[in-house]
């Protein structure tokens, strides 16, 4: 099929070996690209295993979209059995490793086994070299990033990890270019465990399209409709931090540990003031709407915002200065460390230490004790071993009744929506693949502008919908998403890229049952790893049912469970899973995964 590269490279750091293969026909077609194909190759390869073990195997995959002339494209998605969760782990990355990879004559990377000795793989087209890389161990992702672009050129496409993946914390991240993080599940832990410090990617081929002149034009006129639209400007004066004074507004800003979903203090650090501080722009490559947005930070340092880092590391522990919430970002960004985790493990501990549950007094809004905590949970270190886990582990390990606020779904903490007050959102967190992330249905700006408070069916169609175009298909096609999401970049160009691109007229339907293929097979994924899997697993934590917000108009509100556990039913009938959230037999057939009900006992 035109459009792929064709071709998936895998590599045993054990053995030293080096293979590429065809991508079958089927594989194209069935799964598409990027999380698609993550999860075929993980199913088929990955099998109860430690995912910290050398039997773990990492995915670097992209998709028929990616790198090409369009907007946005520069996306690839980094995944993995996750360390942190034990169950599917993924994360989508803007960065040039995307470009190349496909240049050099790949669709995807497997990197299976480990290296006795830290290493890193070196890709140059046809040429693939495993480098001795104990001069990089131990390093920042920022000194190895720039030590490799010296070594390899400016313009490699380079993925790194940063100490605590080394020190296999599992809320580490795999990094890019200063500040494109990716693969929040522990996937840099995962890097880690093999000894592989990094991926240096040059391609200097061109993956052949069905109609290169049609991709140029649709491209062209894509890259006009982003610019040309009304909320542009706006865009590229906040970026991604416009939803902070939306989210203080309407009470759904994490503060304080989520118990609160306003700061009193948001004015002194919303977007208008982040306008103010903003001295460059960052962002991933073929993208004409950047967001990430640079900062001095506390100590006069270049460090990267965006409205995640800035909620969890910001108001969640009660910190109300955008230059020390970039000196934690650009910490977190050179330990390799994950932010809204970190946010959530650091405000976990602040509240277990007001609790009494702690000996130590860490007060909310304690910057120096944050930058400790940060460089503790990095070394793994201290009381750095508490939390390097997670929040889950560590509320395991506390005890206490603090399970009820450790701000988690499946172990994967959650991201900077307080849900207090949108149960549609609470049930997006609740069921996403990966755990607690607002990447695969981020309804709340939906459900917000229409029945906020209704638990109905309708809410649920529409959560599957978003699940379907986010999480299934901007996930594999692999490109981003935010254009759609942020500046109405119309919908209806993508089946016309896929169609100049590959050559194939997919719908709308066509793409939607690709996506709900792909989750059924995340989601037998989970139970064949995780055997007492069920529907525990898509709930919220407790506090969003039992403690409601003492603040603003949302105070007193609370998620009703009785009501949360019927639209829980409503998307397990709606997708053809059982009461457990399992996919029925006839689920799998119908969408063409008929092996897999054996190994699932359904
Ligand atoms: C994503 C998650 C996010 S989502 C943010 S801010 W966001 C955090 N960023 C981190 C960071 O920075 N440094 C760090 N050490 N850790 C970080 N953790 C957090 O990671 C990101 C953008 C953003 S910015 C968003 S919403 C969109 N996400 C997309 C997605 O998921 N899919 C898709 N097809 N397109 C998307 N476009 C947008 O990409 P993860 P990135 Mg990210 C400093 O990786 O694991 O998915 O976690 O990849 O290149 O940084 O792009 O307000
Ligand atoms: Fe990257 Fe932001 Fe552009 Fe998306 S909008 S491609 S995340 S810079």
């Amino acid at each position: 099929m035109n459009g792929y590269a064709g071709k998936l490279l895998r590599v045993n750091l054990s053995e030293g070996r080096v293979s590429k293969e065809e991508i079958s026909e089927s594989m194209k077609r069935d799964f598409l690209g990027g999380r698609g194909f993550a999860i075929k190759l993980l199913w088929d390869e990955v099998k109860q295993v430690d995912p910290l073990s050398e039997q773990n195997k990492i995915v670097f995959a992209t998709g028929p979209l990616s790198g090409q002339l369009l907007p946005s494209s520069g996306k690839m998605v980094i995944a993995s059995k996750s360390p942190l969760t034990e169950g599917y782990g993924d994360g989508n990355m803007g960065t040039m490793a995307s470009v190349h990879l496909k240049k050099a004559g790949y669709d995807a990377v497997v990197v299976e086994g480990k290296s006795e000795r830290p290493c890193y793989l070196l890709i140059e087209d046809e040429s693939v070299k495993i480098l001795e890389a104990s001069d990089l161990w131990g390093k920042s992702s920022f000194d190895v990033q720039d030590l490799l672009e010296k070594r390899h050129g400016g313009n490699s496409g380079i993925l790194v990890i940063g100490p605590a993946g080394e020190n296999l914390v599992r809320i580490s991240t795999v990094m890019s270019q200063k500040g494109r993080a990716g693969g929040r599940p522990g996937m840099g832990a995962v890097m880690g465990s093999k000894n592989l410090k990094a991926l240096v990617i040059k391609g200097t081929g061109n993956v052949s399209n069905f109609d290169d002149s049609r991709v140029r034009e649709l491209g062209r006129k894509g890259y006009e409709e982003i610019k040309s639209s009304g909320s542009y400007p706006f865009w590229m004066k906040q970026g991604t931090m416009q939803a902070f004074e939306w989210c203080n507004e309407n009470g759904c800003l994490p503060a304080y540990n989520f118990r609160e979903g306003i700061f009193e203090f948001s004015r002194e650090m919303d977007g208008y003031v982040l306008e103010k501080l903003d001295v460059d722009r960052k962002g991933c490559p073929m993208c004409n709407m950047q967001c990430g947005h640079i900062v001095h930070d506390s100590s006069g340092q270049r460090a990267e915002l965006d409205y995640e880092n800035v909620g969890m590391l910001g108001p969640n522990i009660g910190i109300r200065s955008l230059p020390q919430v970039a000196t934690l970002n650009r910490m977190a960004d050179e330990w390799g460390l994950d932010t809204i985790s970190l946010g959530s493990c650091i405000g976990f501990l602040m509240e277990a230490s007001e609790k009494g549950l702690i000996e130590e007094r860490i007060g909310w809004g304690d910057f120096e004790a944050a930058q400790r905590l940060t460089v503790a949970i990095g070394r793994d270190e201290g009381m750095g071993r508490l939390l390097s886990r997670g929040v889950k582990y560590a509320s395991e390990k506390l005890g206490k009744g603090s399970h009820r606020w450790a701000m988690h779904v499946k172990g994967l903490e959650i991201s900077a929506y307080n849900c207090h007050a949108c149960p549609g959102m609470a049930l997006s967190f609740g069921t996403s693949p990966i755990g607690a992330s607002h990447k695969d249905a981020w309804i709340i700006a939906w459900e917000i502008s229409t029945d906020r408070f209704s638990y109905n069916k309708e809410k649920v169609e529409k959560l599957i919908e978003f699940q379907r175009i986010r999480g299934g298909f901007f996930e594999s096609a692999t490109v981003c998403r935010l254009p759609w999401v942020e500046v109405g970049f119309g919908i209806h160009w993508y089946p016309e890229y896929l169609k100049a691109i590959t050559g194939q007229s997919r719908s709308w339907e066509d793409l939607y049952q690709i996506g709900d293929r792909i989750y059924a097979l995340l989601r037998a994924y989970w139970k064949r790893e995780i055997p007492n899997f069920g529907r525990r697993w898509d709930w919220p934590p407790d506090r969003w049912f039992e403690e409601s917000q003492s603040r603003g108009k949302m105070g007193g509100i609370k998620v009703d469970r009785k009501s949360y556990e019927q639209m829980l039913s409503w998307y397990y009938e709606l997708r053809g899973w059982d009461q457990n959230g399992v996919p029925l037999r006839e689920t799998l057939d119908r969408l063409g995964l008929a092996g897999v009900s054996k190994e699932i006992s359904v």
